[in-house]
């Protein structure tokens, strides 16, 4: 006979959190929501945690290097999407990589003789307008002086004009030594009045720039995530087809950390995956594994060698898995099975695998409530697609503002190789996921910080000041149909 849960399954809609005490010196401003994302032994330190419990999902319409540097800048971190070749993923990777937190990498470069004419079609391309006249062209060539705005006076320098003739020249431009600190640079910025600073190596090759417009936004990110060269934290993603060639190439690029992207991740291959993973690296090269929706799940990828275990099935906004296929379970009930089973698991063991709620997690509070039911981060499409930062076009569709979406398992996305069965050839027999527009919301900075201000306040009113807190002394309760509608604005008439 088939087995049967007992409960049903469940969502997040379906539960509140009941307030706890909260003291006078309980105030959001000192909830700490940092968080391990890689496994650790009882009483030691996990390699790496996350600032803030936020991660983009591996998808093409989110995870771009724009969006991983400006998600690193808030302390969360992105895994840059797969269903890409190697060379342009591990390409993204490097470019978040060459990001120092506060030293700004150059991609509008050009050579000195090239036009005014090259110069305008190349600053259409790339949307900047500071231009590094570099002796080859190349981003880190010789740095041979500067084009900015102010050296090119539109309907009267000829577009003939060559680049040496109107850019400011190296030995009049104040530079600085590569392993500057951000507070060095920052002061000669004061000190000389300078827009902007570059940065070279001993031998005049370009490096960075340190812009003054970034001084404040600098400061005003004191949860930046970085690496110990103050280089922005940054993941990837990798599937169970070409992992031999993808993750050397990916580790070679700098990725800090690997994620298996699968539709459903209790298999062979994702265990084969982690293998090799760890044969060839051992402990130094860090992958999470994913998704599954029950303990026995769970647990195969905890012995598996996984250093988080991702969660949820079918409940993702565009995702169609539970129409196509009969298969999911309810994100709050697969968190809370995932979460027994991960304690018991390190009861047993000592070891603590994070959990990654990832999909479907839609109002701020199910970010809370993700975490409280043993999630130590989420994982979001949705949510971030509808931001500046995400890579597909913003449209007026009727009226609105929206951004374009889509699914992985989308005709669009043509991600086989997530959803395949292995074997030989491959391709997406059916769909799994939806092309969609969801509505655009601005910049992440803005949208992240309300969310945040969001979970901290709840978790204050909870009496946890920190997530593991919130886990172990949550109070939460199931909700009725009729309470839901009483949660909302009721027996009132809004204004328009
Ligand atoms: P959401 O945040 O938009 O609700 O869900 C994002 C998650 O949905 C992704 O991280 C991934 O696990 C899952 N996903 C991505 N593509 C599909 C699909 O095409 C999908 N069905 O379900």
């Amino acid at each position: 006979m088939a087995h049967y849960f007992d409960e049903p399954s469940r969502t997040f809609s379906e539960y509140l959190f009941v307030p706890g005490y909260s003291s006078a010196s309980m105030t959001p401003d000192k909830v700490s929501l940092q968080t391990p994302i890689t496994k650790f032994k009882k009483s030691t330190q996990p390699v790496i945690s996350l600032n803030i419990p936020l991660t983009s999902a591996i998808m093409q319409s989110v995870s771009s290097d724009e969006l991983a540097i400006a998600l690193a800048r808030e302390g969360g971190l992105s895994f840059i999407y797969v269903s890409q070749s190697i060379e342009s993923q591990a390409a993204m990777v490097a470019k978040v990589k060459a990001y120092r937190a506060g030293f700004s990498p150059n991609d509008t470069n050009i050579r000195p003789n090239q036009t005014v004419a090259e110069l305008t079609e190349l600053r259409k391309k790339t949307g900047h307008s500071t231009t590094t006249v570099t002796e080859d062209g190349s981003a880190h060539g010789k740095f041979l002086g500067i084009v900015s705005s102010r050296d090119i006076r539109p309907d009267y320098t000829s577009p003939e004009t060559l680049i040496r003739d109107v850019m400011t020249p190296f030995d009049k431009l104040v530079v600085a030594q590569d392993g500057i600190t951000l507070n060095e640079a920052n002061n000669i910025i004061w000190e000389k009045k300078l827009n902007v600073l570059p940065i070279v190596d001993k031998k005049q090759n370009f490096v960075a720039y340190v812009f003054r417009k970034d001084y404040n936004s600098h400061r005003e990110n004191p949860l930046e995530l970085t690496d110990d060269n103050k280089r922005y934290l940054v993941g990837a993603g990798v599937n169970t087809r070409d992992y031999e060639e993808r993750i050397p190439a990916l580790v070679e690029a700098g990725a800090d950390i690997l994620c298996i992207d699968s539709s459903e991740g209790f298999s062979e291959w994702q265990k084969q995956t982690l293998q090799f993973v760890r044969k060839k690296y051992g402990d130094k090269v860090k992958i999470g594994a994913g998704n599954v929706v029950d303990g026995e799940g769970f647990r195969f990828l905890a012995e598996a060698g996984a250093d988080f275990v991702k969660v949820g099935i079918g409940g993702g906004s565009m995702c169609i898995t539970r129409e196509q296929k009969g298969i999911g379970r309810g994100n709050a009930t697969a968190i809370q099975d995932v979460a027994k089973a991960r304690d018991e698991y390190f009861r047993e063991t000592g070891w603590y695998i994070p959990l990654c709620m990832d999909g479907g997690v839609t109002f701020d509070y199910h970010m809370t409530l993700a975490l409280a039911m043993g999630a130590d981060f989420i994982m979001l499409g949705r949510y971030f697609a509808r931001f500046d930062e995400s890579p597909t076009q913003k449209l007026l569709v009727e009226g609105k503002y929206v951004k374009e979406y889509w699914g992985e398992g989308s005709a669009r996305a043509r991600n086989w190789q997530r959803y395949d069965h292995g074997g030989a050839g491959g391709k997406l027999a059916f769909e799994e996921g939806i092309d969609c527009y969801v509505p655009y919301a601005g910049s992440l900075h803005d949208n992240v910080a309300l969310s945040l201000a969001k979970v901290c306040a709840t978790m204050t009113n909870c009496g946890a000041m920190d997530i593991a807190s919130l886990q172990k002394n949550a109070k939460i309760t199931l909700v009725s149909a009729i309470s839901i509608r009483e949660g909302g604005a009721h027996d009132v008439m809004p204004k328009a």
